[in-house]
């Protein structure tokens, strides 16, 4: 009887699989790919959470899925390794940000690796490795030779504790996305993406993917496409002039009746003295500055039409101006010829009547790219005062390497480390020779996440000295992308969907647009899974101290029972608590799984009693349907329902215990596989097919019909009907009839399979 040993046992099976290369994704297959992703890490000091561990293992199990059903699958893993905590530490402890980089992802790399994902090691990317910068910058200057990358003096959300600028998508409410601190307005040049170029497609092309209903909802709201028109109003100046008017963006043109004042963005709330002219009933209105209109939203103006607008209606209250109702129900009111039409319809004939023209607007604003900071990629672009413009990094001088600098921290005036560095700053203008100056600022930690999908398919070509205008066109990188690309399946955090995943569509359409990736969207189907909290249900933390560390775990429990535990925790979808007793249970399942095959009695010859043959087929069958759908949960409860059975089973064929394990090995594959062995098999477990599921549907069970409490028929009917169908069945027969005729059905109790008890009153 041998006991559980599970760090021999790990250690034993994660050395056989890497020897064997068995997860390794071949370029050449003639098989068909999948492509099964997880957003890469970033390398942080405090190393891995079980937060990574559930996303990484759901989809470890589809990954694992896939191959078994033929598929030649690609599953992936990298560092996302630019950005501020890592600087941070650089600046509190004076070491380089690239040694402690290099010293958290061996960390990290060790600790996935003793959680036995299956990943294919030989594609590792690393954002911060100059061969994989160079890419980056590389496509960098593909924006800023097509005119979508340019620099811009603008009010950037600066962030005064973490001195850094920050895009809109990180700084919401407000609040820095970093540190929550609050953040302050300020003025500042920064380089920007032309992302609102395309904020049409990122848009509509939602209905190609597969992503959950929110996350493309909280994408089309971030994105917030609106179909409205322009309307000017003349300034009263005693003399109209076309020039001078002010042009306001609304999406009720129908109201225009009811504006009793106009007005633009203002620091704070002001009457600027001046009246503008509704140009529907030449009505002298006031213009005001005010705090809730949007410099870069619509044309940058209002119509204020207080009576039905509530930010318009709050406005009116606070400053004493006149509120005006002109709808009623559906039909206007108080709007002279238009009064009592339809508002929909009166909004057509307004604006025919005014000649305006209907126009689109976008609340996504452009993508500020820069930072001043300095662990992040080096914008390839020199300045040249004789050329008077910006001038691209030649190819052949790629990548812009980070120098090594004394000091991490970025400078009071809120410049890079790199302003300082007179000696890299100063080079030559790569057009005219004369003197030039590098741009300081580097990218934002979102660059290398934009295109890393794409890296793993082509890991091997980063390294390449070729330019790389001539290796993406080259067979040999469109080959492979054409065969990986899109991904098919990704899963991440709900946080990335305005960020990340957005960012990365864009970037993705864009090379799409220069025929450089054979698709318009990166990523097929998307998923999300939910938070691990702490045991009190509040989130974990490093200041509360309540943050739970996987390595410990897996040293007295086991990858295979963490692993287990995390996908048995709860809906994946949904935030759960942690809960030691769960780990507890966890283990001791797979110490009966263990115990059943060491000490059971399995013979290659005998037969399965039938309803351990039936629940096997089930099993089989709930398993496949329960991965696909992520509720892994309940594929573990169903194993947990079959492995009481066979424990209990009389007889117990090798076959059924090979297929039992197999359809827990996605879960536990380091358990599985030796118990695999035990049973005398030679290939490894991960590489055999996935069973197969019987039809199922002609399976027959007997159901008892009961009225009011009482048994008065049984017939058969096919497995897993619902209450109506079952309902309705047993109403037709004949006996059930004469017990309900002429009474009223007050209830119907199912309890599937087994029995119907119709509740009746007189
Ligand atoms: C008049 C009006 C009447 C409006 C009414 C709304 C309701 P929603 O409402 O989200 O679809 N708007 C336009 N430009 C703006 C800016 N720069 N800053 C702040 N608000 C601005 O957005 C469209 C409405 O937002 C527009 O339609 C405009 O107010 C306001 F009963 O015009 B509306
Ligand atoms: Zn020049």
């Amino acid at each position: 009887m041998k006991k559980y040993n599970h760090k021999i046992v790990e250690k034993k099976w994660q050395k056989f699989w890497a020897e064997k290369k068995l997860y390794h994704a071949d370029d050449n297959s003639t098989k068909e790919k999948y492509y099964v992703l997880v957003e890469f890490p970033y390398p942080s000091g405090e190393g891995l959470h079980v937060g990574h561990v559930r996303g990484y293992t759901a989809m470890d199990a589809i990954a694992r899925k896939r191959r078994a059903e033929g598929y030649n699958v690609l599953y992936p893993m990298g560092w996302d390794a630019f950005g501020l905590p890592t600087e941070n530490y650089a600046i509190k402890t004076g070491q380089s940000p690239a040694v402690i980089t290099r010293k958290n992802v061996s960390r990290y790399r060790k600790q996935l690796e003793n959680l036995g994902f299956s990943f294919d090691w030989s594609r590792e990317v690393n954002t911060t490795d100059p061969n994989y910068y160079k890419w980056t910058q590389w496509l960098f200057l593909q924006f800023f030779k097509s005119g979508l990358a340019y620099k811009a003096k603008m009010p950037i959300n600066w962030c005064p504790s973490c001195k850094i600028g920050l895009a809109n998508e990180e700084a919401v409410e407000e609040r820095c996305e970093r540190c929550g601190g609050q953040v302050e307005i300020r003025e500042k040049e920064q380089w920007l993406l032309a992302i609102t170029k395309y904020a049409d497609r990122l848009d509509r092309d939602l209905d190609l993917v597969d992503y959950p209903k929110s996350v493309k909802l909280q994408q089309r709201n971030w994105i917030g496409r609106k179909k409205g028109v322009v309307i000017n109003f003349p300034i009263f100046n005693n003399q109209v002039s076309d020039k001078d008017q002010l042009t306001i963006f609304t999406t009720r043109a129908e109201t225009i009746f009811g504006a009793t004042f106009v007005a633009r963005p203002g620091k704070a709330d002001r009457f600027t003295g001046e009246y503008a002219v509704n140009p529907v009933n030449q009505e002298k209105i006031p213009i005001w500055e005010a705090e809730y209109v949007l410099k870069g939203v619509g044309t940058g103006a209002v119509m204020g039409v207080p009576a039905h607008d509530e930010r318009d209606l709050e406005f009116a209250k606070k400053h004493n101006l006149p509120i005006r109702e002109v709808i009623n129900g559906n039909a206007l009111i108080n709007s002279g010829e238009f009064s009592g039409q339809n508002f929909l319809a009166a909004r057509e004939e307004i604006m025919k009547s005014l000649g305006a023209k209907p126009i689109t607007t976008y609340k996504l604003r452009d993508w500020v790219f820069s930072r001043q900071r300095y662990w992040g990629e080096p914008i390839p672009l020199i300045w040249c005062a004789k050329c008077a413009k910006w001038q691209a990094v030649p190819e052949k001088d790629l990548p812009v390497k980070l120098p090594v600098v004394k000091q991490y921290q970025p400078t009071d005036s809120g410049e890079s480390p790199l302003a300082g560095m007179e000696k890299w700053v100063k080079t030559k203008c790569p057009i005219c020779g004369g003197t030039g100056r590098r741009e300081t600022d580097t990218m934002p930690n979102w660059a290398g996440s934009s295109w890393y999908y794409l890296a793993y398919c082509i890991s091997e070509n980063l390294k390449s000295q070729l330019p790389i205008s001539k290796q993406v066109q080259s067979s040999k990188i469109q080959n492979k992308l054409a065969y990986w690309s899109p991904v098919d399946w990704y899963n991440g955090g709900m946080e990335q969907t305005t960020l990340h995943l957005l960012y990365s569509r864009f970037w993705h359409k864009f090379l799409y647009d220069r025929q450089l990736v054979p698709g318009q969207e990166p990523y097929t189907k998307r998923t999300s899974h939910g938070l691990i909290l702490a045991a009190g249900g509040e989130k974990m933390s490093k200041s509360k101290g309540n943050v739970i560390n996987p390595d410990e775990l897996v040293i007295r429990f086991g990858a295979d029972t963490l692993r287990v535990y995390e996908m048995f925790m709860g809906p994946f979808d949904q935030a759960v608590g942690w809960n030691e007793d769960g780990i507890i249970g966890a283990r001791r399942f797979l110490e009966r799984v263990w115990h059943l095959v060491q000490d059971g009695e399995f013979e290659e010859r005998a037969k399965p009693a039938p309803d351990l043959a039936l629940l096997l087929d089930q099993t089989v069958k709930k398993v496949a349907e329960d991965i696909e759908q992520m509720a892994f949960n309940t594929a573990i409860s169903a194993l947990m329902i079959l492995l009481n059975k066979l424990e209990k089973a009389t007889s117990l064929p090798v076959k059924t215990g090979k297929t039992f394990l197999k359809l827990l090995s996605p879960f536990a594959p380091h358990l599985t596989e030796e118990l695999w062995c035990e049973l005398g098999e030679k290939q490894s477990i991960h590489s055999v097919p996935w069973p197969k599921a019987k039809n199922l549907k002609a399976e027959k069970v007997n159901l008892v019909v009961q009225v009011n409490g009482r048994a008065r028929d049984v017939f058969e009917a096919e497995i897993d009907l619902d209450e109506e169908a079952v309902k309705k069945l047993a109403l037709a027969r004949g006996k059930v009839q004469s017990f309900v005729a002429g009474k009223k059905i007050s209830k119907v109790i199912l309890v599937p399979n087994r029995l119907i008890n119709i509740v009746v009153v007189l």
